[in-house]
């Protein structure tokens, strides 16, 4: 609409340029013929006065003359008239006719006497005419008479025509601005806005139908034509490669892609809708100085879950924590996501501080995230928290069966820790709901997670699944040892089942990934590019990158007494070595993430200390939210990546490193207590991050290793993440989840 605006102002701009242009051209005609006008009348008159005139001027009988003038004042137009000697001295004259009055006056002297003369001017506020006209005797040059006439009428007849012209120019104006709205909304906007649709709707679903040329008006045939040949072709496209895919799927050792999972997904569920519930939200929008905008979280269960979700579609209901969250949704809490290039639906769930304070903050994440890894972190368990998350837990679950009322069979996926007695809910007033916990984090020894006070609620909410899965087979088998030891149930060892209640859940591991295709391969292999960390003032020969959320199992404490250890053993690497900490801070709510950053921030800040020298300093710590395109040039351009986790349950932030490598350069410290340390113990150089004496060595080995040997143990551990990535993750775990009955 703005740009219809536009167009009408600039025509209208154009319009009135020509109609000044026109108006003033007209106005010049029309002062030169009223000018004529009144120089042919005053010759006239002034022919008549100065016959009777003369006598008596070449008598000098001025009162005489002064009577004449005085007779004739007043006339008409005439204001007066003087009476001029041959030196142009003023002689006789009109009483009303003052010298302000004449100052203007043409004079005629004797070089100048043969011919009148005239002129225009502005005096006493109104535009005056004055003509000298000679004044003759014997042919001899006597003096001159000089009329003053009233010429005001001019500039009244000028200012109505200027009027007149711009009433007429608003008139057009309007009807020009109606005319011209109409006919760019109707024969452009309008057409190219439904051009635009049908190109969206071919782009995003396959089954649109081609923008058909015959109905588009005739200006846009054209295009209209060419757009529907390349629907076409997409479609074709699409086709084909839903058919490859289709083929592809028969085949267990084709590649997972994106297709490859929608078409999975199609043969599979048959058009079941899946529904996925989680915490934390996939976008989170936030206003700043009034201007909103959008951002990924730091969450491992985000990135994997989020290209899960842009592949099948769906609907993903979560915690809206923006403070913007609310200004973006419908009026049932929905938008569609991502929010460039929509896919799915993300439903906000609305919780209030008291909930955030004792779900979130208290029992998922004060409990149960210390509870369940060993990280030598307190679990704090407190009963307000505990109701919390059971009334939250509720909350989640009214949402979602509101969601689920008229569908038959869905397929709900259950994310993480914050939500264990949802699958217990659900699966109670919707039996046929086919139910899919995911457990991100790690499952604690049977006595570990013995001296939670509600452990049985937990495992029995969990075990309304039909499918829990983990991401390792230890994290499984501790489950089972759990269950076993806490709650009355059958256990199935060949099975890996647990019956309790009659109602069997099956406990699986299905190591997440990220979504390393085939199809990325080569798209980062141009030169690595340092101009990212040049931009960040890092200029040594190596570069050492740690990424994670300020999170106390991450071991960034235990990493930075490893860089220490390294320096003091290997003092030639002074000066050439930085080691940047990306850093986004996380959970600041809770007080012992306040104090681990702040512990963080002063162990950097001592290390630093300690080695600093001429400007340089061995660590970057950089406490902030990089954006997914800031990391990636760090991960394709550091000397190795350090992740030194006390525990964590796979740990995707090794994964990205290695996806980000296609030189096949660089090399991965992890650590041994990580779910990832399972998949790439070939390739990455396995360290325990309570030894600084390891992970030293594992950084001097990582510096010195040969270019060989950095390229096979990157080679392998990129067919590990290109065989098992993210799409095959999901496939497998809905595939389980729905072959279930
Ligand atoms: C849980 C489990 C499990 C980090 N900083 C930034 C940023 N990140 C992204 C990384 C990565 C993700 O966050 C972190 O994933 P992790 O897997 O390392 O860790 P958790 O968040 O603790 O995830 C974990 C995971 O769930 C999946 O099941 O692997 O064990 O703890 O993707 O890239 N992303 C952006 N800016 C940052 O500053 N954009």
């Amino acid at each position: 609409m703005r740009h219809i605006f536009l167009i009408v102002l600039a025509v209208a701009f154009a319009v009135s340029l020509a109609a000044s242009v026109f108006t003033l051209m007209q106005v010049n005609k029309e002062t030169d013929e009223l000018s004529k006008k009144l120089r042919e009348r005053t010759l006239l008159l002034a022919d008549g006065l100065a016959e009777s005139a003369a006598p008596a001027y070449a008598r000098y009988a001025t009162s005489t003359l002064e009577k004449l003038a005085n007779t004739f004042t007043n006339r008409e137009r005439l204001i007066g008239l003087a009476f001029y000697d041959t030196r142009g001295n003023k002689i006789a004259g009109s009483s009303g006719v003052t010298d302000e009055m004449l100052k203007n006056a043409p004079i005629l002297d004797t070089f100048n006497s043969t011919e009148p003369d005239d002129a225009f001017a502005i005096t006493e506020g109104t535009r005056k005419y004055y003509f000298a006209q000679p004044l003759h005797s014997d042919d001899a040059y006597i003096g001159s008479l000089v009329l003053v006439q009233d010429a005001s009428d001019i500039d009244v007849a000028m200012s109505r025509i200027w009027r007149d012209t711009f009433l007429k120019l608003f008139v057009y104006f309007l009807l020009f601005a109606v005319a011209i709205a109409a006919l760019v909304y109707f024969v452009l906007f309008k057409p190219l806005s439904n051009l635009a649709e049908s190109i969206r709707q071919a782009r995003m679903n396959k089954d649109a139908r081609a923008p058909q040329p015959s109905h588009h008006n005739f200006f846009l045939q054209p295009l209209a034509m060419e757009v529907s040949k390349l629907a076409s072709s997409l479609a074709q496209a699409r086709t084909a490669a839903s058919e490859e895919a289709r083929m592809r799927l028969e085949k267990i050792d084709t590649p997972w892609t994106e297709e490859r999972l929608k078409e999975f997904i199609k043969a599979y569920l048959k058009d079941r809708p899946i529904y996925v519930v989680s915490n934390r939200e996939p976008y989170i929008h936030s206003k700043d100085r009034g201007e909103v905008t959008y951002s990924v979280p730091a969450s491992g269960m985000v990135t994997a879950l989020e290209s899960v979700m842009a592949a099948c579609g769906g609907e993903w209901l979560a915690h809206g924590s923006g403070n913007a969250d609310k200004e973006m949704v419908d009026a049932e809490s929905k938008i569609r996501v991502p929010p460039d290039e929509p896919k799915y639906t993300l439903k906000r769930i609305w919780l209030n501080p008291k909930e955030v304070k004792g779900y979130y903050v208290g029992f998922s994440n004060e409990a149960l995230w210390p509870l369940c890894h060993i990280a030598h972190t307190r679990p704090t368990f407190r009963k307000e928290d505990w109701l919390m998350y059971k009334r939250v837990n509720g909350k989640f679950a009214e949402a979602l069966l509101a969601e689920l009322k008229g569908v038959e069979r869905p397929i709900v996926l259950i994310q993480d820790f914050h939500l264990s007695l949802l699958p217990r809910m659900i699966k109670e007033s919707r039996p046929d709901a086919q139910v899919g916990l995911f457990w991100h984090i790690p499952w604690p020894s049977a006595e570990g997670f013995s001296i939670c006070p509600w452990r049985k609620e937990i495992l029995q909410g969990m075990l309304g699944a039909d499918i829990i899965g983990f991401h390792t087979q230890q994290f499984c088998n501790n489950f089972l040892e759990t269950v076993g030891k806490e709650i009355e149930s059958l256990i199935d060892l060949e099975q890996f089942a647990v019956t309790s209640d009659e109602h069997t859940s099956f406990i699986k591991p299905f190591p997440i990934s990220i979504s390393f295709t085939d199809a990325m391969e080569g798209k980062t292999s141009i030169a690595p590019d340092r101009a990212a960390l040049e931009a960040m003032d890092i200029r040594t020969e190596f570069v050492g990158l740690g990424v994670d959320r300020l999170d106390y199992t991450k071991g960034i404490l235990e990493r930075f007494r490893g860089i220490e250890f390294f320096l003091d053993a290997h003092p030639d690497f002074y000066k050439r070595f930085t080691f940047l900490q990306v850093a986004p801070p996380s959970r600041e709510e809770s007080e012992k993430y306040r104090d681990y950053a702040v512990a963080v921030e002063a162990e950097a800040a001592r290390v630093n200390a300690k080695f600093r020298k001429n400007g340089w300093q061995p660590i970057r710590f950089e406490k902030r939210h990089f954006s997914h395109s800031e990391l990636v040039p760090l991960y394709q351009t550091a000397n190795f990546c350090l992740v030194t986790s006390l525990h964590d349950g796979m740990n995707l932030v090794a994964k990205e490193y290695v996806a980000a490598r296609d030189d096949e350069a660089g090399a991965l410290i992890l650590s041994k207590f990580t779910g990832a340390s399972r998949d790439f113990n070939r390739g990455a150089l396995i360290v325990n991050p309570y030894s600084a004496e390891e992970v030293s060595e594992a950084i001097h080995r990582a510096l010195v290793m040969p270019a060989t040997e950095q390229h096979r143990r990157m080679r392998s551990m990129r067919t590990s993440i290109r065989d098992y990535n993210v799409y095959r993750w999901a496939a497998e775990f809905i595939k389980a989840v729905a072959a279930l009955r």
